[in-house]
């Protein structure tokens, strides 16, 4: 599994339930007009640790159904109940899921050997590869090379969605484990990351500004580092303007402006849906950057 993978986004309507003919819409568009290569379900940024377990595989349901096997798909299963992890993680993989991948538990501040044993539990009642999902800023959980190095060792482990600042890190990474999938999870700092070769990148602005990221792949494999550099900035300026209007409401909206227009693309609440304000500032955003 290589290239630029979308972390998908999730539609809303006001009781919060999934907009079903939004997400296929969304679908659709990731693979027709944005060219992924993959779809990663169920992360961060679809909203994902708001949602009750039949949700999720709900969710699991829809995207296969619309995307058959036109693009690789990796089903985020982890969280804080190991036990709802395994049988997500079955479920994903009866529907012939490629991968799964599963966010280091959080909240509680969990030592590495619980770390350590929660993806052991996950690989051996779950026949499938999986892709750890490190993103410390949001889970309090980091883990160095020795760390990564244990969990790598587990069978079944193939690779890591690495979502943090640490180009340190992630050189050693792939220096040591050449073998191993390495995603880069900042599109913000996808550039730095093919340039220490990566296999592609996971993330969430990919759903409208997938073009552009592969852009950055092939112009980093075919060593035009102007033109990688260029695009980036392009995607930079996107992204700087998203984040301020609020991140994951303003990709929605841009989506819409895109052509998906099915229903309703609002948050799950707690997250806030977004104001008339920050509607117009993404229509701005869109002229503007997209
Ligand atoms: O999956 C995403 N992380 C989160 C990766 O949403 C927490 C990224 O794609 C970011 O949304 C993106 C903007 O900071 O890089």
């Amino acid at each position: 599994m290589k290239g630029i993978i979308a972390a998908l986004l999730m539609p809303f309507d006001a009781e919060g339930k999934v907009n079903e003919a939004g997400l296929r819409q969304i679908v659709r568009h990731d693979i027709d007009e944005m060219k992924v290569d993959g779809l990663y379900v169920g992360g961060s940024t679809g909203e994902n640790f708001l949602l009750e377990k039949e949700t999720k595989k709900q969710i699991f349901d829809i995207v296969k159904d619309e995307a058959g096997d036109a693009v690789k798909l990796i089903a985020q299963i982890g969280g804080t109940n190991l036990y709802e992890a395994i049988e997500l993680g079955q479920y994903a993989t009866d529907l012939d899921y490629d991968a799964v991948s599963a966010v280091t538990p959080f909240y509680y501040k969990f030592s590495f050997p619980e770390v350590k044993a929660y993806y052991e539990d996950i690989t051996s009642a779950v026949d499938n590869d999986l892709i750890i999902y490190s993103i410390p800023a949001l889970t309090g959980i980091g883990m160095g090379l020795a760390e990564f190095r244990e969990l790598l060792a587990i069978d079944n482990i193939i690779g890591v969605k690495f979502t943090a600042a640490d180009f340190f890190l992630l050189e050693r990474l792939r220096h040591a484990f050449p073998d191993t999938k390495i995603y880069s999870g900042f599109d913000e700092m996808l550039f730095p990351a093919a340039i220490y070769q990566v296999d592609g990148a996971i993330g969430s602005t990919y759903n409208v500004n997938g073009i552009r990221a592969k852009g950055i792949l092939d112009a980093v494999a075919e060593n035009d580092l102007a033109k990688a550099r260029q695009l980036q900035k392009e995607s930079n300026d996107l992204i700087e303007a998203v984040l301020a209007n609020g991140l994951y409401p303003t990709l929605k909206r841009l989506l819409q402006l895109q052509g998906c227009d099915q229903g309703d693309f609002l948050s799950r609440k707690p997250m806030a849906s977004m104001t008339e304000e920050q509607i117009k500032e993404a229509d701005r955003i869109y002229k503007e950057y997209v």
